[in-house]
């Protein structure tokens, strides 16, 4: 079997989570370094790729898909089912969870963290800041009950979440206070 092309940028949390997946489920990849930082994604050429202009992209054969949460579900439905559940009321329970993945913690802890990585991103810190110590309340209120984010097991619910939180010290949130959210991080 080719292993699936995935577009990556090494410092990207979104690209991170494919990355944490497809070791976790071993998967091989084939990681095509894009330099997002020097221009990469705002070719031409990559913008036949993904019109959105962002990584990461996985390509498997001819089937290409972007957006890190997406992804999560291509592999978990081909390969490792047990990653993901297809009964109403789980995917419900997942997608919960990785649409909060794409809006809350992407406005929060990723870019509070991007503007400290470069400080030139017109990004308004007191926000993302605040947003940021919501999300993290918020997830240590959810984990105090559980293990996992739903279900009762590792989905890829937990991976879509768990990059931008376990760096989100790069962005100054400190994680003190939050005693829920180490374990399930660990
Ligand atoms: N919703 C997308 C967001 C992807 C995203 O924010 N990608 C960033 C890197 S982490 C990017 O490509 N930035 C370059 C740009 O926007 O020019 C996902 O979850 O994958």
């Amino acid at each position: 079997m080719t292993p699936p092309i995935l577009y990556d940028f090494e410092l990207s949390g979104n690209c991170y989570k494919v990355r944490v997946f497809a070791s976790m489920i071993n998967l091989g990849l084939v990681l095509q370094n894009v330099e997002v930082l020097k221009g990469e994604t705002r070719t031409e050429e990559f913008a036949r790729l993904n019109p959105w202009q962002q990584i990461p992209v996985l390509r498997d054969g001819d089937f290409v898909v972007q957006d890190s949460q997406a992804i999560l579900t291509y592999p978990a439905l081909k390969y490792t089912p047990q990653w993901i559940d297809t009964t109403p009321m789980g995917m419900g329970a997942i997608v919960e969870w990785l649409s909060y993945a794409a809006k809350e913690v992407s406005n929060g802890p990723q870019l509070s963290r991007l503007k400290f990585l470069d400080p030139h991103e017109d990004i308004d810190l007191v926000r993302a800041q605040a947003i940021g110590l919501k999300v993290l309340r918020l997830l240590d209120n959810s984990l105090a009950s559980r293990d996992w984010l739903c279900l009762g097991r590792p989905t890829i619910a937990d991976i879509a979440v768990y990059p931008y939180v376990g760096l989100c010290r790069q962005g100054k949130l400190p994680l003190d206070g939050y005693p829920h959210i180490h374990p399930w991080l660990a």
